[in-house]
């Protein structure tokens, strides 16, 4: 297994639009794997390949509290979606940033399994919230933009701030 570098936003690579995956093989096993190590690793709650730099359309998500249930989604599919919810979101390629989105409360999903069966979920509460997230990914769409053009700005003046102060010790090493 391998840990994954995730891309932040707005990180250009992070606006591409996945392709479906026609065979589901050891390829992608591996790709999940990796990616599920790389989720519970950051910690997180979902990643989709995207984040990964890997433009396929898959997605794991894991609401557990013990880290025991994992679900793959392959060329996951919305057929329903009901009512709205206002919840508050994370997403691992913009660090340290949670605002409230406005989503479907209820979905059903179909999808592949890891074994390239397909299934179809309902869910609602935190799961329906993250597959939606999850799945704007794949469309190469991060949920910051969802936010109004306000709010998005002063995401992006706190995360360039940021990368200035991380990027500071390296300039002054340099500057020796
Ligand atoms: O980057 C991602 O897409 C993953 C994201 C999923 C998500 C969380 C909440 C609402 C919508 C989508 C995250 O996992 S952000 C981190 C997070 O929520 C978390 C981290 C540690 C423990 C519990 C939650
Ligand atoms: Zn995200």
């Amino acid at each position: 297994m391998a840990l994954l570098h995730i891309l932040r936003y707005p990180d250009p690579r992070l606006y591409t639009v996945a392709a479906r995956v026609d065979r589901v093989d050891h390829r992608i096993r591996k790709l999940i794997k990796d990616m599920a190590e790389t989720m519970y690793a950051a910690p997180g709650v979902g990643l989709a390949a995207t984040q990964v730099d890997t433009h396929l359309r898959v997605i794991i998500l894991d609401i557990s509290e013990a880290h025991d249930q994992l679900g793959v989604f392959i060329n996951p599919e919305l057929t329903a979606a009901s009512g709205v919810a206002d919840r508050e979101e994370g997403c691992l390629s913009v660090p340290g940033v949670y605002e409230k989105v406005r989503r479907a409360e209820r979905i059903t999903v179909r999808a592949l399994d890891a074994q390239g069966k397909p299934y179809t979920l309902e869910a609602e509460g935190l799961l329906a919230v993250c597959i939606q997230h999850e799945m704007d990914h794949l469309e190469g769409r991060v949920f910051v933009e969802r936010l109004s053009r306000l709010k998005r700005q002063r995401i992006l003046a706190k995360l360039k701030k940021r990368g200035r102060r991380a990027a500071e010790p390296e300039a002054r090493r340099l500057a020796l």
